[in-house]
């Protein structure tokens, strides 16, 4: 880990997920700060820096490792949070379940920043809820040192070869794991068909000996010590292990990946809206989300952003695709499939 990611590490182990209240005590606007709460390894502090800066106010992170455990505390109520970050295949969900605010994004003045092909997204058809954040691919990295390889396909992380018994890292959540076993099984994402379920249970049951841990946190750590040397990971979180470590392999399988965006949106009850949308115009601007995309490793979705990445990121593999790679961007599951998924998990993990 870089000095500079060391620290940031420092910062948040203070504010880990488990080590989280259950929710900040409900407040009345804080005037001058912004109570953000991210995804792990996700937020640039140079970026929040420029945004204290800039506009003056202060900001606090708290951070979370699934769109499920962000789920459950805004369900549970009132969280003290302006700012959330859920994925593409949840918003829908979360916005039916009445815990985001329209926040007009379309009317914002960075708006016409953004790609054409990112203005309105299927999980936001009208641009009211969410501004995009960061977007990229989900698969497995792999060191090469420890299996040469060569490896195209899904089958590696799913039906590992014994070196890896013991080695393998997961992702801590049923849809990140679920969802890429269909992928690899050639079945449709999101599916709560019983002989296809029967499969995927059959296929996570005999790939268990292989895990080590089930865990989307820490993944860039694990894989660059070598605690676990093969592992389910998103594309940024991947390159950013590889930096550590060389020998580290993202693998763009033969039978595609999972695309995913995750979004910028304001909870219901948050205690000051207008920061929230303050900081959601500031990360339409180029500059402040190449800032954002250096720190992360993943896409942005500002068109001329390109121009102040490091070249160390813009040349990356894990951050450019194949053209001809199949990336499925999951719809958000049905209730009867996240159940189902839901069943499925609890037998994993016993
Ligand atoms: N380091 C955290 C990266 C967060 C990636 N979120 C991806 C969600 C895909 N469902």
């Amino acid at each position: 880990m870089t000095p500079f990611r060391s620290l940031l590490a420092l910062c948040l182990s203070a504010t880990a997920l488990a080590a989280l209240p259950a929710a900040r005590p409900a407040q009345a606007a804080d005037p001058g700060m912004l109570h953000i709460f991210n995804w792990t390894d996700y937020t640039s502090p140079d970026m929040l820096k420029k945004f204290t800066k800039e506009t003056g106010i202060k900001v606090t992170l708290d951070t979370y490792d699934s769109n499920e455990t962000l789920l459950a505390k805004l369900k549970a109520g009132t969280t003290g949070y302006d700012i959330v970050v859920p994925s593409s295949d949840f918003v829908k969900i979360f916005v039916s379940q009445g815990l985001l605010q329209n926040a007009d994004v379309a009317s914002m003045a960075n708006f016409k920043n953004l790609e054409e092909r990112w203005k309105t997204r299927a999980w936001d058809p009208q641009a009211e809820y969410t501004v995009p954040w960061q977007w990229g691919t989900t698969s497995f990295i792999y060191d090469t040192k420890v299996y040469p390889g060569p490896v195209d396909s899904l089958e590696t992380l799913f039906k590992p070869p014994a070196v890896f018994k013991g080695q393998v890292g997961m992702f801590g959540s049923p849809s990140e794991v679920i969802n890429l076993a269909l992928i690899y099984l050639g079945k449709p994402v999101c599916n709560s068909n019983p002989p296809d379920l029967k499969e995927v249970n059959a296929l996570l049951e005999a790939q268990k000996p292989f895990v080590k841990v089930y865990n989307s946190d820490g993944i860039e750590d694990r894989m660059a010590s070598g605690e676990t040397t093969m592992h389910e990971v998103w594309s940024g979180d991947g390159e950013r292990a590889r930096v550590q470590r060389p020998t580290l392999k993202y693998v763009y399988a033969k039978e595609g990946g999972i695309g995913w965006m995750d979004n910028l949106a304001i909870p219901v009850g948050a205690p000051d809206v207008e920061n929230a949308k303050k900081f959601m115009n500031f990360m339409m601007d180029p500059e402040n989300a190449a800032l954002e995309s250096d720190f992360a490793g993943y896409q942005n979705a500002v068109v001329g952003s390109n121009k102040f990445l490091k070249p160390q990121l813009a040349s990356a593999p894990e951050f450019n695709p194949p053209a001809d790679y199949k990336i499925t961007f999951a719809p958000g599951c049905p209730p009867a499939a996240t159940k189902d998924y839901d069943r499925i998990w609890t037998l994993l993990r016993k």
